[in-house]
């Protein structure tokens, strides 16, 4: 009965969460039934018109009365709370490890990620990463459809799954949800939360996140594919990214898939929580806010960059001329800068940021340590391989 009104369900414990609850709607229905009932049938029974003053009379109590409305509904609520509880207790056992695979998931603002334990070559699988979008023009109709890109959680059928799921320190509460399975936990910054399950059938399954975390939050979207064990079996032991080969690589792609785009405009100078990555722009106000107040958070082999090296019209002009570009006249107060940033500002071989360009460097720098500037936070990135950041830098570079 009313099945379809739940949807698919697919893990072992999907049917004892189902139970609890329809026991739940039901007991409330009859619940609220039993006071609604004759509350109504009261008020009609009762009503002004029908009652003279002279039979009105003062009941004390009725002793059968009050026992029976005590007992009943606190027999109804023990039901309740039995398979509340016991519902509750199957999701929250974990299995034993030694026959379960435990998988670490990472949710972050706003996007998924899953690392599997290495494999008998060594090789640590890692998926995961930002839904792609659905596109619309600008009268709302659907261009291009939302996709995964590799963001999926892979797993054998009949088989006990453990997730230790967290989130970085410097971001929000999440929650995994995954409707088909019946199971939800929060994903908490810095703390360690598991959840496990056993899917019963092969197939694909929707994973939200279920807990509002900022302006991305609905695309904040996975799915868990369910595998016959040979298939994941063989797709585990191979070094290939995913069971259906391997991933772009591409730079426009990794970009995509790390999610930058939901913060960083890549194709306009449109700046969204971040700067445009067509150009590097950094703005007047950026430069001098640095120029002013030193800055020492991307790691870069000089060290820090000291403040107040110039002031006054010194610092106005070189702001106006960095925020160009540095095209045009370079002002000679610029020689403050350039023992550190390079004549062109280019930086003197990776060991200081270049001002003009983003170069692998400043990418590196920058995805490793975070950003927290007078724009606003960029968050750390530090799972990100080389390889990654040089096909990004490339792709930047290229537009
Ligand atoms: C002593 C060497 C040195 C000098 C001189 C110097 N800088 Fe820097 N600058 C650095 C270093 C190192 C960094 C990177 C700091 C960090 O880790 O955040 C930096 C960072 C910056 C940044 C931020 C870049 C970014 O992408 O976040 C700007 C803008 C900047 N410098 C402008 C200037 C200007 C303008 C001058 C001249 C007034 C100047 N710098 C002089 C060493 C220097
Ligand atoms: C949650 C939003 C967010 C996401 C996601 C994000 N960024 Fe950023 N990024 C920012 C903000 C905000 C800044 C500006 C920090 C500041 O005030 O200087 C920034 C700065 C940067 C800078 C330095 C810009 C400059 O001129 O100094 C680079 C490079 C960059 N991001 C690249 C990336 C890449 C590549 C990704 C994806 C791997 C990414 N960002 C993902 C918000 C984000
Ligand atoms: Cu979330």
């Amino acid at each position: 009965m009313l099945d379809g009104f739940v949807g698919a369900s697919a893990a072992t414990f999907a049917a004892d969460v189902d139970n609890a609850f329809w026991i739940n709607f039901w007991v409330s229905i009859v619940l609220g039934l039993s006071v609604l009932i004759p509350m109504f049938y009261f008020v009609w029974k009762y009503r002004e018109s029908n009652v003279k003053d002279e039979e009105i009379e003062n009941f004390t109590h009725h002793t059968g009365l009050e026992i029976t409305w005590t007992l009943v509904p606190t027999v109804m609520l023990m039901v309740l709370f039995w398979f509340g509880y016991d519902s509750m207790r199957v999701l929250r056992t974990m299995p034993a490890a030694d026959q379960s695979i435990t998988i670490q998931v990472e949710g972050s603002k706003w996007k998924w990620r899953y690392e599997y334990p290495a494999n008998a070559n060594g090789v640590v699988h890692k998926l995961g990463g930002a839904f792609i979008k659905p596109k619309y023009d600008e009268n709302g109709k659907l261009i291009e459809k939302g996709t995964m890109a590799k963001s999926a959680l892979y797993v054998p059928v009949n088989t006990n799954i453990i997730l230790e799921m967290t989130a970085p320190v410097d971001d929000v509460i999440h929650a995994f949800f995954v409707p088909a399975f019946r199971m939800k936990e929060d994903v908490v910054p810095g703390r360690v939360t598991k959840q496990w399950f056993n899917a019963t059938t092969v197939g694909e399954y929707d994973v939200e996140c279920a807990e509002y975390c900022g302006t991305d939050h609905s695309y904040m979207y996975s799915r868990i594919v369910v595998l016959p064990k040979a298939e994941y079996d063989a797709w585990f032991n191979s070094n290939d990214d995913t069971p259906k080969g391997n991933y772009d690589k591409s730079g426009s792609a990794l970009l995509q898939q790390h999610g930058c785009k939901s913060c960083h405009a890549t194709l306009s100078d449109a700046v969204f929580f971040g700067p445009t990555l067509k150009t590097r722009v950094l703005t007047k106000e950026q430069v001098l806010d640095v120029i002013n107040h030193g800055q020492d958070t991307l790691g870069y082999a000089m060290g820090a960059m000291p403040a107040g090296l110039v002031t006054g019209k010194d610092a106005q002009e070189i702001a106006a001329y960095v925020a160009a570009g540095m095209k045009g006249e370079q002002p000679a107060s610029f020689a403050a800068c350039s023992s550190c940033h390079g004549e062109d500002g280019k930086g003197q071989y990776g060991t200081s940021p270049s001002l003009v360009d983003y170069d692998v460097d400043l990418l590196r720098n920058v995805l490793k340590h975070g950003k927290k500037g007078s724009m606003g936070n960029m968050p750390k990135f530090p799972y990100i391989t080389d390889e990654d950041v040089s096909a990004i830098a490339e792709h930047l570079k290229s537009l």
